[in-house]
């Protein structure tokens, strides 16, 4: 049990409905493990129960529809193949005391024609390409290829996706999903007008910007009950650097997050600056955009230890996620407890392959017996 002087970032809370044994969270970490068809194969239940001591983990993003892949080898959550491998996952994260949410990820342009189904061009709010690489199953690179605009009438489509993932995520044993609304991915691409230049009315005004991500949020709620589903956000992201920014990222996040704040949702979990970056609390005022929500904020971004502990114990925010630790760091809660030093990853098997890199990292008390 924590001692009464232990930092609040060690106490148990409750986030949503979902209650968690402390505020570290294992942020989505995409690793391109699966199979072709996004199918997890038993490696997945390792690498999820070593890391189980989390309070909470998120899923790595999470396809919630063929169309909605970008990246070879990432899961899958819409077929009963991936509800059959991502069960006993769930199972074992629940055996060894943890929770674990499903992150439910549509890339929107971020795709190639090669990973479509019958080499379709991906779907986007507008017919604007990305200017990122992404991986094939070949292995190799590619630029993302030109989507094609979304009809109006395809919308409610894309919904039904997003209702079918969240039934899926719900039979597969999850404890709630988190919406993937960051990154420069298809929610993202509605909600910022430099990807968003529709005329109907998901697009121009503030409020058609974020109605489609809001009303993938209220479906997906509709299954869930909000109280289990959170949403993530990157305000400041450039994906791989080229995706231009809001023209007004403040006040756009601003007013996004004023909406979700209405639903009664779990959580809201911003990465603060360039996803993988630096954190840029100097940039934008975070804090503001939690305030703006009002509810429960889970904080991302090259956090370390002492800057985790502020952020709980001043509250700016209820857990704070850790992304690139949790990779060579199953242990990382214990190890920040006992403010020990921290495994650095191998940036070779960041994506793809098998055990190396993936399960094989040891936790303290292993590093030390060996
Ligand atoms: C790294 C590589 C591919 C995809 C994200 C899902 O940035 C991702 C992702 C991360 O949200």
């Amino acid at each position: 049990m924590p001692t009464t002087n232990e930092p609040a970032l060690f106490s148990p809370t409750r986030i949503g409905a979902i209650e968690v044994a402390n505020r570290i969270a294992m942020a989505p970490l995409t690793r391109s493990r699966a199979d072709k068809n996004g199918v997890h194969t038993p490696l997945a239940i390792e690498y999820y129960r070593q890391r189980a001591s989390a309070g909470l983990i998120v899923s790595e993003a999470t396809n919630i529809s063929r169309q909605g892949r970008g990246y070879a080898f990432t899961p899958g959550i819409y077929t009963d193949a991936h509800v059959e491998a991502w069960q006993p996952v769930t199972a074992a994260v629940h055996e060894a005391g943890g929770k674990i949410v499903c992150q439910l990820w549509h890339v929107g342009r971020m795709s190639h024609v090669d990973l479509q189904a019958n080499g379709a061009a991906p779907v986007a709010p507008s017919a604007i390409q990305a200017g990122e690489l992404i991986f094939l199953e070949t292995g190799k690179q590619a630029p993302p290829s030109m989507p094609r605009a979304l009809e109006t009438d395809e919308i409610p489509g894309i919904l039904e996706d997003y209702k079918n993932a969240a039934r899926c995520a719900k039979e597969a044993g999850f404890d709630g999903v988190e919406v993937h609304s960051a990154n420069c991915y298809l929610l993202d691409q509605f909600v910022r007008d430099s990807t968003n230049k529709r005329t109907d009315q998901y697009g121009g005004s503030l409020e058609n910007r974020t109605r489609f991500p809001v009303e993938v949020i209220t479906a997906v709620s509709e299954i869930w009950g909000p109280e289990r589903v959170g949403v993530r956000l990157s305000p400041l992201t450039r994906s791989a650097g080229d995706t231009p920014l809001d023209s007004d990222s403040q006040g756009t996040y601003g007013f996004y997050v004023q909406r979700l704040g209405k639903l009664g949702l779990a959580y809201l979990h911003c990465i603060e600056g360039q996803t993988r970056g630096v954190n840029a609390a100097d940039a934008f005022d975070f804090k503001a955009l939690h305030a703006a929500y009002g509810g429960k904020y889970i904080a991302n971004n090259s956090y370390d230890r002492q800057m985790a502990i502020d952020a709980v114990a001043s509250e700016h925010a209820e857990m704070v996620s850790f992304g690139r630790p949790y990779i060579s760091n199953p242990d990382l809660v214990e190890r920040l407890r006992r403010d020990a030093p921290l495994a650095v990853p191998n940036q070779a098997t960041f994506y793809g392959g098998g055990a190396e890199g993936y399960t094989d990292y040891k936790t303290l008390d292993e590093t030390v017996a060996s």
